[in-house]
């Protein structure tokens, strides 16, 4: 048995491990205890299987072997393990972006008409920064020209710099070509990570690290940022937007189905047909109220923050929502499901119903989606799940009553306008000390760690310290759920902050959207720096993500830390094997980009540390303390 009481800072969490146990269900805290103890080469990266000479494990001790069979020691394989994770993490996020950037590319061809241009003032801005110039054309002529740009950035050949890096400072470009981690082509850092991860190339940590450094600058300013402008041209860029999250969201009388994974792409077009009079009135015939949309993990995030569509949970809530016994169908598409979706699904009557060629999981139903039939297809999937409501197994139906107001959409724009229009009034109040700084939050789930705990404990720390906090992902659901992201929450920031925040009617804790969204944490960075005449290292500013666990995390902290930003991680990674590793990661680093790691995983002491940094930057600038 899980000690549910313990697992989860959040409200409704216990009551639905305590449920799965009395339904002899398993979670993943079950799973977790099932795997206790956990293999300690791998959790100090010690092991490799990069080929079939091993597996091979260095003794951490120093009494057993100390290389693998081809003379690999601790540090090149710790390094090179965590290269792959790097890579793998950036290949989720670019593989992702170019899935919108498909999409776009067939509207800008007009070859899709169920999804259109939204934002063409986002389209033309994007354009004139990539040099394609916008005078006397058409938004879908603007829009090929540009497709055609961002298409290259995945593999265009030749040693120029990626496109989108026109994003970024130029002071950062200077310490990238300095320290050689210009990336070149998405796919070709990613590639070049599994080339050099290979037995018998790359020894070096040093060398294998910058690699890492150079994929994650592509992931971030690139794949990830692409994702992120793409959807926001499509589907509109965020504005503050009222909602509300926790499992309470869940209907009793509706028809509910959770859209669950990463890409609006699909997400959005289930809510725009779920909400359809056509299938309220279906609905109805099945004896339901109506249909019910939530939303769980990113591609929550993404409806969360274009249409108000209330989100569920995070992480470690997905099996959750399918143990209330009251939804109807969860659709994925990719990135953050638990196959074990469908082990708990089929002791309800839940349909798991998967949609992407790339993320099929044995015994869900597969309805692959297509943008150019998305509307039939999003129809025949809305529809499944309506009819699906009578099985609904009443008596085991329970759904916790927890449910809170957040604000979320706050991209840059949104806070820009919020601001009236100009960074100044934000940069004044962090100048004269109103605001010490601000801090992104970050990342995921995981069971290892209190659930939630870390999230909000480090955002309460931070606000009463008049730090301003903003994030994306999973940390954001956990500060929504918490009610950190209602106006109310202002009453836990420290005085500075909470006038600014009364000034400005925005939380203490903003919601920048999905994990890919953490491109826009580096543009409102980047924009802070280059409006002081600093370099985002400079700024009084640093991410965290106390609850990581993905490969897709990995690359984000990477990427921050390329990007000159001190990140904090809340579950130590596996690097602990190679003390060299581990301190280039955490110290030498430094003198490279400007950014570096710092792992601590009780949240109190790491806002303390965190606010400490800050508040070094504010000296170093002359600031009042
Ligand atoms: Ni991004 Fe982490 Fe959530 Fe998945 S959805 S669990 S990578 S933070
Ligand atoms: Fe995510």
């Amino acid at each position: 048995r899980v000690p549910a009481r313990g697992v989860s800072a959040t409200k409704g969490v216990a009551e639905l491990i305590e449920k799965a146990e009395e339904d002899g269900v398993k979670t993943a805290w079950h799973r977790l205890l099932e795997q206790q103890p956990q293999c300690a080469f791998g959790q100090l990266g010690l092991c490799c299987r990069n080929c079939n000479m091993g597996p091979c494990r260095i003794d951490p001790f120093g009494s057993g072997p100390t290389k693998g069979v081809c003379g690999a020691g601790a540090d090149t394989i710790v390094a090179r393990n965590l290269l792959r994770m790097i890579a793998a993490g950036a290949a989720a996020h670019s593989d992702h972006a170019r899935d919108v950037a498909e999409v776009f590319k067939g509207v800008a061809e007009g070859r899709l008409q169920y999804y259109r241009l939204t934002d063409v003032e986002k389209l033309k801005s994007l354009a004139e920064t990539l040099g394609i110039s916008t005078e006397n054309k058409d938004e879908h002529e603007i829009a090929r020209e540009l497709a055609e740009v961002l298409e290259g950035e995945f593999g265009k050949p030749g040693d120029e710099p990626l496109r989108m890096l026109a994003l970024a400072p130029k002071k950062r470009i200077k310490v990238w070509e300095k320290a050689g981690v210009i990336p070149r082509a998405i796919d070709r850092e990613i590639c070049e990570c599994m080339h050099r991860t290979h037995i018998g190339v790359d020894a070096d940590p040093v060398s294998l690290l910058l690699h890492g450094i150079r994929t994650s600058i592509a992931d971030g300013w690139s794949g990830s940022m692409m994702a992120t402008y793409l959807s926001d041209i499509l589907f509109g860029t965020p504005k503050p937007i009222k909602a509300e999250a926790n499992l309470g969201v869940l209907k009793e009388d509706y028809v509910n189905i959770i859209v669950h994974g990463h890409n609006p792409i699909l997400s959005t077009k289930i809510v725009e047909v779920a909400m359809s009079e056509e299938m309220q009135e279906l609905a109805k015939k099945y004896g339901a109220k109506g249909v019910n949309v939530a939303g769980m993990c990113c591609t929550g995030n993404e409806v969360l923050m274009r249409l108000g569509v209330p989100i569920a949970g995070n992480f470690l809530m997905q099996e959750l929502a399918v143990i209330t016994g009251a939804v109807e169908a969860i659709i994925v598409d990719y990135q953050c499901i638990m196959p074990a979706i469908v082990d708990v699904a089929q002791c309800y009557h839940t349909k798991v119903i998967t949609t992407e060629p790339k993320a099929h999981i044995p015994g869900a139903i597969h309805i692959e989606f297509n943008a150019e039939k998305a509307d039939e297809i999003a129809k025949e999937i809305v529809r499944i799940a309506i009819e699906n409501y009578p099985n609904r197994p009443r008596d085991r139906v329970h759904i916790p009553k927890h449910k809170i107001e957040a604000i979320a959409g706050f991209s840059v724009e949104a806070i820009l306008e919020a601001l009236g229009g100009t960074l100044e009034p934000l940069i004044n109040a962090l100048r004269d000390g109103t605001i010490k700084g601000i801090v992104g939050i970050v990342g995921c789930n995981n069971p290892k760690v209190r659930h939630n705990h870390s999230h909000v404990t480090i955002a309460k720390e931070l606000i009463k310290r008049d730090v301003l906090v903003v994030g994306t992902g999973c940390w954001s659901i956990a500060a929504a759920m918490d009610g950190l992201m209602s106006p109310k929450a202002v009453d836990l920031a420290g005085p500075g902050l909470k006038k600014v925040c009364e000034t400005l009617n925005i939380p203490p804790c903003l919601h920048m959207g999905s994990c890919v969204d953490c491109s826009r944490i580096l543009i409102a960075l980047g924009a802070l720096a280059e409006a002081l005449g600093v370099d985002i290292p400079d700024l009084p500013a640093a991410g965290s993500a106390p609850e990581w666990m993905s490969e897709k995390a990995v690359s984000i902290g990477t990427y921050f830390v390329a990007s000159g930003v001190f990140t904090h991680l809340g579950v130590v990674p596996p690097v602990m094997g190679s003390q060299k590793v581990a301190k280039i990661l955490t110290e030498d680093v430094e003198d490279i980009v400007g950014g570096k790691f710092y792992v601590e995983p009780d949240p109190v002491k790491a806002a303390e540390t965190i606010y400490n940094v800050i508040i070094e930057k504010r000296k170093k600038l002359g600031w009042p303390l």
